[in-house]
């Protein structure tokens, strides 16, 4: 059975780990909370004595129970904070080498894409907006994509679930992500965040392709932007 979409970054799947970590912390503190709700409803219905107690926690007894309930809250807290620290610094942290830079900006309601011009850098004069709703974003596969996130109007938040990569974007302010895609495709990439009333329609494609695929992509977007005389 497939749980997950299929993952398609280089740390897609210590992602999905830390989710199924987190997940048995919940279900464990799931399970032991359901059953103090509900053994005592069973165990007295039967029962003569109807009237319920109020308990303040003070009683010393009643006070170790909510102890070991907080110590094992926070110690599984704790746990996930340790597993999921190189995991977090990893995404946070930009890797040693950008392969290819790009802008992505969010507004209501599609992605908007900034590529570096003719001389392969982002934030000169060449750059070059895609800006249309349904458009795609072309990156090469196996390469350190790191991109700038910004939006501007509201907040919107980048994800594309293939990759395991959920950001918000925040007006006024600039993230800066990266990820590798291991695998071609046409992927989606939504907006996590509700961002206006057409926030369903906020919807682009990542399109992995091979470098050299890539770099045809880039010409011709490079042709088609060209003013002529
Ligand atoms: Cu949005």
């Amino acid at each position: 059975m497939k749980l997950f979409p299929e993952n398609i970054s280089t740390y897609g799947q210590e992602i999905d780990n830390l989710f199924w970590l987190v997940l048995v912390f919940v279900t464990i503190a799931f399970v032991i909370s359901l059953f103090i709700l509900i053994y005592p409803l069973v165990k007295n219905h039967y029962k003569k004595v109807k009237r319920a107690e109020y308990f303040t926690g003070e009683n010393k007894k009643h006070f170790r129970w909510v102890t070991i309930a907080l110590i094992f809250l926070a110690l599984s807290d704790f746990v996930i904070l340790f597993a999921e620290h190189h995991t977090w610094n990893k995404i946070e942290e930009k890797p040693i080498q950008t392969d290819v830079h790009l802008g992505i900006t969010g507004r209501q309601w599609n992605w908007i894409f900034l590529y570096p011009g003719p001389d392969g850098k982002l934030y000169t004069g060449d750059d070059i907006k895609v800006d249309e709703q349904n458009s795609e974003l072309h990156i090469p596969v196996n390469k350190n994509i790191v991109f700038d996130l910004r939006s501007t109007d509201v907040v919107h938040s980048f994800f594309v679930i293939n990759t395991r990569l959920k950001q918000d974007v925040i007006p006024g302010r600039m993230n800066t992500r990266w990820f590798n895609i291991t695998k071609e495709g046409r992927y989606d990439i939504s907006c996590a965040e509700i961002c206006g009333v057409l926030h369903s329609k906020m919807r682009n494609f990542l399109v992995v392709e091979s470098e050299e695929k890539y770099k045809q992509f880039l010409s011709s977007l490079y042709e088609k932007n060209t003013v002529r005389p």
